[in-house]
């Protein structure tokens, strides 16, 4: 070729798309295929790309979700028109609430005939309606602005505060032709997509001095701590400071739960009494009872004081006060307090120390008895203590959770070792993120996946364990079968023939769904059944389900948010 701005070959749509993902280190594609993107689907799997296919397009959703918080890329989801986009709507939303970037991908309808509203095949204005549901919505009607548009919607996930991002994809974009060099040319490589953000010096030295003055400090942790990645400078400033932390659920292992420094099992106690709080990536939203009240200590809270460490200044004082905010990237900010405190920086008081620590290892001595339980059938904890010790030896692996009571058992029981290695219901406290989010886990990492799971919150996503046979992934799921939902003993107060609303079919066997499909499956009534049954799943790496029969009057209402129950809420009162 001698004129390198024209070539004699052409470029389409379709391959415009895939060029700009890879171009940017996007390698991979969660979906559902159908008109107008099943095209895609092949070519992006011809092209060498991992196209996985799933059963619903709200798994895929998590599942790029998932592989968004744990790699800092977004993930992508790609769906079909009207129905398949609305499907994958909610994980888009979810991800937007959770702080994890990804893009969802919408083949859409003409736009002619959408605006004259015409009737076209699953004809309906998706940009419009995405828009107010995530981050960042865009739309490529021609084939030269396919590089901008992938462009701009990896920087709107990724950039400053991560999220969901919508990219509209109309059928007649994907057959569109041009000029193939001139099509290369139109391709953006991402520079920098998320930039570091440097924190102000002289709010470095506010938080500091705060700190320096505080007679009962405490670090929390919070997810966006684990997303950030700067695992390193994060324990070290814990460890310097000597200060105790407590980490959110998705921040489990950013530091060891083993850790001499940890404070969750004096949780309450740390809460209500500590006098300066670092937040480190963790919003004061309901999961923190929104910084005020009972849990921070009633009276209390008036005298308490915050650093906030957040890329998003908006989030300041969005519940209470925060006294010294501090706005950058956890790595920037954290590395600057860590520079700031010098070699000589004081440790906490000696007397909050042992207060806190001493509560902490009273109620770890509780919680040892209650596990060496061996009750007859498995109560919570009995069968997460099987998970424990196998987690323990096995701190690579990945833990997915949901549901009411397994969550919050899973979460004061299951020790984590090292950073996002928890993946959970998250913000929302959302059910149906079990297989998506183990899929991801899978592929993104090759590690053994653990998902944790209560009866009802697998069925959200149960299909998917097609998905995971089919593509030979390492995931142990391990349903925490109580019959129903919170428990299994609810009965129809007129004595019809319907069942309560919160009961399942009684003594079924989920294991048997993965056999179906190849997999393996094991029936566990005891700890030592459940233990076999972990142990070869983590040997073999094979794609397995353990139903593990968990006493059907084990759980409580709502696990432990019962107090959000409107009922239980009008009894207090
Ligand atoms: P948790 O549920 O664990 O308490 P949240 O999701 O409420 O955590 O809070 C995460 C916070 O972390 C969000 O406010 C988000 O803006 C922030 N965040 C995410 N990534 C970064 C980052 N790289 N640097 C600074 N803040 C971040
Ligand atoms: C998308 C409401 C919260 S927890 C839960 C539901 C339905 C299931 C609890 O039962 P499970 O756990 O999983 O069997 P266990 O151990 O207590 O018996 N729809 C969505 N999200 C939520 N959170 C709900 C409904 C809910
Ligand atoms: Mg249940």
């Amino acid at each position: 070729m001698t004129n390198d701005t024209q070539s004699t070959e052409t470029t389409d749509g379709f391959h415009l798309v895939i060029d700009a993902l890879k171009l940017n280190g996007i390698n991979t594609i969660y979906c559902v295929p159908g008109i107008p993107i099943t095209d895609l689907t092949r070519k992006a799997q011809a092209e060498g790309m991992r196209v996985i296919s799933f059963r619903h397009e709200q798994h895929a959703g998590n599942a790029a979700a998932g592989a968004g918080f744990l790699t800092q890329k977004p993930g992508i989801a790609l769906t079909v028109s009207a129905p398949g986009f609305l499907n994958g709507l909610t994980a888009l939303t979810n991800a937007t609430t959770n702080c994890f970037p990804m893009i969802l991908i919408s083949g859409s309808s003409e736009r002619e005939i959408v605006d004259l509203q015409q009737g076209d095949y699953e004809e309906m204005d998706q940009l419009a309606i995405a828009k107010p549901l995530c981050k960042a919505a865009f739309r490529v009607l021609h084939a030269q602005d396919i590089g901008v548009g992938i462009a701009r919607a990896i920087r709107a996930a990724v950039s400053g505060r991560p999220g969901g991002v919508y990219l509209d994809l109309p059928a007649k974009l994907f057959s569109q032709t041009m000029d193939a060099t001139a099509g290369k040319n139109s391709l953006i490589k991402v520079v920098d997509a998320a930039p570091r953000q440097l924190p102000a010096p002289d709010s470095v030295q506010r938080a500091l001095d705060l700190l320096k003055g505080a007679k009962r400090p405490l670090i929390l942790l919070g997810k966006g701590a684990a997303y950030a990645q700067a695992d390193a400078d994060i324990r070290a400033f814990v460890e310097k400071s000597g200060i105790p932390y407590l980490p959110m659920s998705m921040a489990k292992g950013l530091l060891p739960d083993t850790h001499e420094q940890s404070a969750s099992a004096a949780r309450s106690y740390v809460l209500a009494e500590a006098d300066v709080v670092v937040l480190i990536g963790a919003r004061l939203n309901w999961l923190l009872s929104h910084g005020k009240g009972k849990t921070w200590g009633g009276e209390n809270a008036a005298k308490r004081q915050f650093v906030q460490i957040d890329i998003a200044p908006t989030e300041i004082d969005s519940n209470v006060a925060i006294a010294a905010p501090l706005i950058g990237d956890i790595g920037s900010c954290v590395g600057a307090l860590l520079a700031g405190m010098g070699a000589n920086w004081a440790k906490p008081p000696a007397e909050w120390l042992s207060a806190t620590y001493e509560r902490r290892d009273k109620n770890l001595v509780k919680m040892a008895a209650t596990l060496a339980l061996d009750p007859s059938p498995m109560n919570y904890q009995s069968a997460l203590n099987v998970i424990r010790n196998a987690v323990k030896a096995n701190p690579d692996a990945i833990v997915v959770n949901e549901g009411a009571n397994t969550l919050d058992f899973a979460r004061s029981i299951v020790d984590m070792y090292k950073p996002r290695k928890r993946l959970d219901v998250g913000t929302w406290g959302i059910m149906g993120i079990g297989m998506g989010f183990s899929v991801a886990a899978a592929v993104e990492t090759g590690n053994q996946v653990i998902a944790i799971e209560g009866d009802s919150a697998f069925g959200f996503s149960g299909m998917e364990i097609e998905t995971i046979c089919r593509y030979n992934l390492p995931v142990c799921v391990i349903v925490f079968n109580n019959n129903g939902i919170y428990r299994g003993i609810d009965v129809n107060p007129t004595g019809g023939p319907d069942v309560a609303p919160t009961v399942f079919v009684k003594n079924a066997r989920y294991d048997m769904m993965m056999q179906a499909f190849g997999g393996v499956g094991v029936n566990a009534a005891t700890p030592a059944e459940l233990q076999a049954g972990l142990e070869e799943a983590i040997r073999s790496g094979k794609p397995t389900l353990i139903n593990a029969v968990i006493d059907e009057t084990a759980g409580t209402e709502s696990g432990r948010i019962t107090s959000l129950n409107p009922q239980s809420a009008a009894k207090k009162k």
